[in-house]
């Protein structure tokens, strides 16, 4: 019996389990109801009295030893399975950081959205563009200074058919004029260049969106009326507007719109430098010129047309005084807007 406890006990030291299963396996093996040690307790009963003592000590300390080391693997592996499957299926999951619209594109769109409503389409065209989409369709005479270098970049200057980088989307507009049938009622949002010094009111890149509406009998009243809904809709229904004469060679008349200031209402505060109003855009009612360079008949056909720079209207939107901003990608800036998505 001696050897056969010595047995039990060596295996009970070299005992190793990997899983829950085999520590059961294990426990059942040792001290289960047909188990080594509850086998050897069974032959305790036959042992000659003056050795029970002796003996039965022994199988005391094999019961103890075999419980205590089943214990302590059941302990290992509890807390080594824990750390190995750390994930907590009911725990928050991690945030995923959204991006967020950029400001210009928060406002292009709000503008191209009012728009679409009253229903006009979208247009778009290249950046890259001729003298003649951009220019001379327009009716620039060919002493304008937007015509030179220092006011345009050019791609290739000094070529009879120069290609440059567009400075306004109007180029878009002579396009679809071109190409559409009437009546044309279309927006046109696009990035457009100017060989112009960045400085905190002006940058060499910038977005616009422009308009126009030719259809018969189309009157500087339907420009107007079109402008002050825009407004109402973009800045709310109780802004107003004025218009003041201008002069841009594709429109005539021309002018220029202020919308009243949603700032100080009229009072006078340093958005709107103490007058009340702020200027928005530019519209006219399109030169016959540009009509008939594009194939279309002045005689029948008129038209309104409307530009204003994206930039513009969002630094009025959240009063943000420095042009550069929209530029430089600064996380610290472009985060401002992540809850205007
Ligand atoms: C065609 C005919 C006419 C588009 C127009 C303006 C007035 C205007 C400026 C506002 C600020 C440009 O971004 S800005 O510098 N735009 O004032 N734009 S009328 O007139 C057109 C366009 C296309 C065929």
């Amino acid at each position: 019996m001696k050897e056969k406890i010595e047995a039990v006990l060596a295996e009970i030291e070299a005992l190793q389990c990997k899983t829950e299963a085999e520590i059961e396996e294990a426990r059942v093996r040792l001290l289960g109801k047909k188990g080594e040690i509850t086998a050897l307790f069974e032959e305790f009963r036959s042992v000659a009295p003056e050795l029970k003592r002796e003996f039965g000590q022994k199988l005391n300390q094999l019961k103890n030893a075999a419980a205590a080391k089943i214990e302590a693997i059941k302990e290992t592996l509890a807390t080594t399975s824990t750390a190995s499957s750390s994930f907590d299926a009911t725990m928050p999951g991690d945030p995923y950081l959204l991006g967020s619209r950029h400001p210009v594109s928060i406002v292009r769109k709000e503008i191209v959205d009012i728009f679409r409503k009253f229903g006009y389409d979208v247009a778009e065209g290249p950046e890259i563009e001729d003298d003649w989409h951009v220019f001379e369709a327009l009716n620039f005479p060919p002493e304008h200074p937007a015509r030179e270098m220092q006011d345009t970049f050019f791609i290739s200057a000094g070529h009879p058919d120069p290609i440059l980088l567009r400075t306004h989307t109007s180029s878009v507009q002579v396009r679809a004029m071109e190409k559409l049938p009437l009546p044309i009622r279309i927006v046109c949002p696009g990035r457009v260049f100017r060989n112009e010094a960045i400085s905190a009111r002006a940058h060499c890149i910038f977005h616009q969106v422009e308009g126009l509406y030719i259809d018969e009998n189309v009157t500087f009243a339907d420009l107007k009326q079109a402008i002050l809904l825009f407004v109402r809709e973009m800045f709310g229904a109780d802004a107003s507007i004025r218009m003041r004469p201008s002069y841009f060679p594709f429109t005539e008349p021309s002018a220029e719109v202020d919308v009243s200031c949603n700032i100080c209402h009229g009072k006078g505060c340093n958005i709107c430098k103490g007058t009340g109003w702020l200027e928005i855009m530019g519209c006219g009612m399109v030169d016959p010129n540009v009509l008939e360079a594009s194939g279309i008949d002045s005689k029948k056909y008129s038209g309104f047309a409307f530009g204003m720079g994206v930039e513009r209207i969002a630094m009025l939107k959240w009063q943000v005084k420095d042009l550069r901003n929209y530029f430089e990608n600064d996380l610290r800036f472009l985060r401002e807007f992540e809850t205007v998505i």
